[in-house]
């Protein structure tokens, strides 16, 4: 088989570039190693920046995100029993997020491209990448039992932190750096509505939590557990408990109780592999780099990646300039490092670390006392939360 673009991974990523490609009607294949049920279905990122959303209405992409999607304007912070709302209308001249659930994101995605005629090859496995720096790489993989050889002139690697895009490139080749968490967050998918109009992020003295919301009728709440734990060992009794515990520090305030649908641990990483582009091969999203979800940073870079990319492979096929796809790793990292740090910092700031830390936690409380005083440090923390603009 012959396409342009062969992009593996259906997710955010994958879909989003094989939809602005055909924008330029550039052909592409999504290759997918699991069903479209389960890419579908599978509860992930909920916060949209706003640079994300304007990409996402001037992409075609903005019907339901528009009508569905819940606008914020804040978010609070909650310590030693105190709540500080950060109002991103104030201090970063009313932008704002957005939340809309992920898998919507690619729902929306896979049935505007499959509606356009598009190609998504689910269950697909085996995937290998051939000659990737050379003119004609290709892709084997198995569909079906059948094995397939897809040419193109292009490679994305889209296919997440533990796909096979990366590996593919020389080890001598790949300049990465990460940090691991001695912690892992707890989530939980609730039916019941918002306590809150806004995000809560919480530093307790047991540990972190997080209230967040998919619509008016569904919730989504973390917390810091540890990194050996298992899902088991969190009964949805001591779940509650631990949320009541570590959110409701403040007078007059209750955390609303329904039935959990969903209940997933996720370890923390900061990873960022600098070698985005090895010869035809471009790699996009958490291929590349990982955030903790501290920053809810994850899919707005993964977005933002492919709209870089999709701009380089128009103007290579339109133009045959070869700028921006030189450029491509550069553009992206900027945006890449921004994130990572602002996610290490959010998880610094309100995690509780093992061991004896009592300096740390009196350091967290001092920035935290600091930010809910200082203007500037309110508004370099909404200033990134919305997604910080480069000049
Ligand atoms: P994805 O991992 O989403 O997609 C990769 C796809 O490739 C998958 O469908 C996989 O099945 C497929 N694949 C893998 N190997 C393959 C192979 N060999 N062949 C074919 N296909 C293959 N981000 C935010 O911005 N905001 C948040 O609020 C947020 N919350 C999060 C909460 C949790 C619990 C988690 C885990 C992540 C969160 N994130 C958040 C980050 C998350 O959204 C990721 O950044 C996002 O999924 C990245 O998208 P992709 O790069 O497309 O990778
Ligand atoms: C979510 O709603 O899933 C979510 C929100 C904010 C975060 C992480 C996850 O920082």
């Amino acid at each position: 088989m012959q396409t342009q673009v062969g992009i593996i991974g259906a997710g955010p990523a994958g879909l989003l570039l094989s939809h602005l490609l055909a924008l330029h009607d550039i052909d592409s294949v999504v290759l997918e190693s699991r069903s479209r049920e389960y890419v579908e279905n599978r509860v992930r990122a909920g916060v949209l920046e706003q640079r994300t959303v304007d990409l996402l209405i001037q992409a075609g992409l903005g019907t339901r995100l528009q009508q569905e999607g819940l606008q914020h304007h804040g978010i609070e912070i909650r310590f030693n029993n105190k709540a500080h709302r950060i109002n991103f209308n104030e201090l970063t001249d009313g932008e704002g997020i957005t939340i809309y659930g992920q898998q919507e994101v690619v729902k929306d995605l896979i049935s505007t491209r499959l509606a356009a005629g598009g190609e998504i090859q689910f269950n697909v496995s085996a995937v290998c990448l051939q000659e990737i720096d050379s003119e004609n790489p290709s892709i084997e993989y198995t569909q079906a039992g059948v094995n397939q050889k897809l040419e193109c002139d292009f490679i994305a690697g889209c296919d997440g932190f533990h796909g096979i895009s990366r590996s593919s490139i020389p080890t001598n080749k790949i300049a990465s750096f990460d940090r691991t968490y001695p912690f892992a967050w707890l989530g939980i998918l609730v039916n019941a509505p918002p306590s809150s109009d806004v995000l809560i992020y919480a530093n307790s003295p047991d540990g972190f939590a997080l209230h967040s919301m998919r619509s008016p009728t569904v919730t989504r709440n973390y917390i810091q557990c540890s990194l050996d734990d298992n899902v088991d060992a969190w009964s949805d009794d001591r779940v509650w408990q631990a949320l009541h515990s570590r959110l409701e520090t403040i007078e007059n305030w209750t955390l609303m109780e329904g039935e959990i649908t969903e209940k997933s641990i996720t370890p923390m990483r900061s990873y960022v592999c600098e070698t985005m582009r090895h010869g035809r091969l471009f790699l996009a999203g958490d291929a590349a780099h990982i955030v903790p979800p501290t920053g809810a940073k994850g899919m707005n870079l993964a977005l933002s990646d492919v709209s870089y990319l999709s701009a380089a492979i128009n103007a290579w096929y339109l133009a045959g300039s070869e700028e921006l796809l030189i450029n491509y790793t550069d553009n992206c990292l900027r945006h890449v490092w921004r994130g990572e740090h602002f996610s290490w910092h959010m998880t610094s700031l309100l995690h509780k670390f093992p061991g004896d830390n009592r300096f740390q936690a009196r350091l967290q409380i001092a920035e935290l006392e600091f930010l809910s005083q200082s203007n500037s440090a309110s508004t370099a923390l909404a200033e990134n939360y919305v997604g910080y603009k480069f000049d």
